[in-house]
């Protein structure tokens, strides 16, 4: 039998699609298993330079963030200015939910933005998200990407303190 030409292209446009959604689903899938039987994980730099067991050597603080559809709590943080944190995410709903934190300029979709690694945080998935506080201090928001109208929170950061003994010249 002979396709139309244009039936074909319908065809072929839905097994590209149908590809691109499974190589996406087993890049997704294949993130968090630790490689089981088959060839060993792949290990990010990141991995290997925190040594991703985590004892928390790498980060001055963990805080720990849980998101559920569609909230996070807690929604505020205090931290100091220079402080390395490492945020412990865990997504306890269905939804796929993300983390996404404003930077040192407070605004989104900027360069300084950070990212909850992975990206997508699937239901009942742990992602992390490390981030430095800037030392002059602020306001800093996040929000989940997905619903930013109700999954949002701040950071406050307490500018860094070297004011105590750090006199240059002593009497
Ligand atoms: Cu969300």
């Amino acid at each position: 039998m002979t396709l139309h030409p244009a039936f074909r292209r319908i065809v072929l446009l839905l097994l590209l699609v149908s590809l691109t959604a499974l190589l996406a689903l087993s890049f997704a899938c294949g993130d968090d298993d630790d490689g089981g039987d088959g060839a060993p994980a792949a290990t990010t730099p990141a991995d290997a330079a925190d040594g991703a067991g985590g004892d928390g050597q790498s980060a001055d603080r963990e805080l720990a963030l849980s998101m559920g559809d569609n909230t996070f709590e807690p929604t505020e943080f205090t931290a100091s200015g220079g402080q390395t944190i490492t945020f412990r995410i865990s997504n306890g709903g269905k939804q796929i939910h993300n983390v996404r934190l404003a930077g040192a300029d407070n605004e989104y979709i900027t360069e300084d933005d950070a990212l909850s690694l992975p990206t997508l945080v699937y239901g009942d998935e742990a992602a992390t998200l490390d981030w430095t506080a800037p030392g002059p201090g602020g306001t800093f928001d996040f929000r989940c990407d997905f619903h930013p109208a109700a999954m949002v929170g701040k950071i406050t950061v307490e500018p860094s303190d070297q004011s105590s003994d750090v006199g240059g010249e002593g009497p």
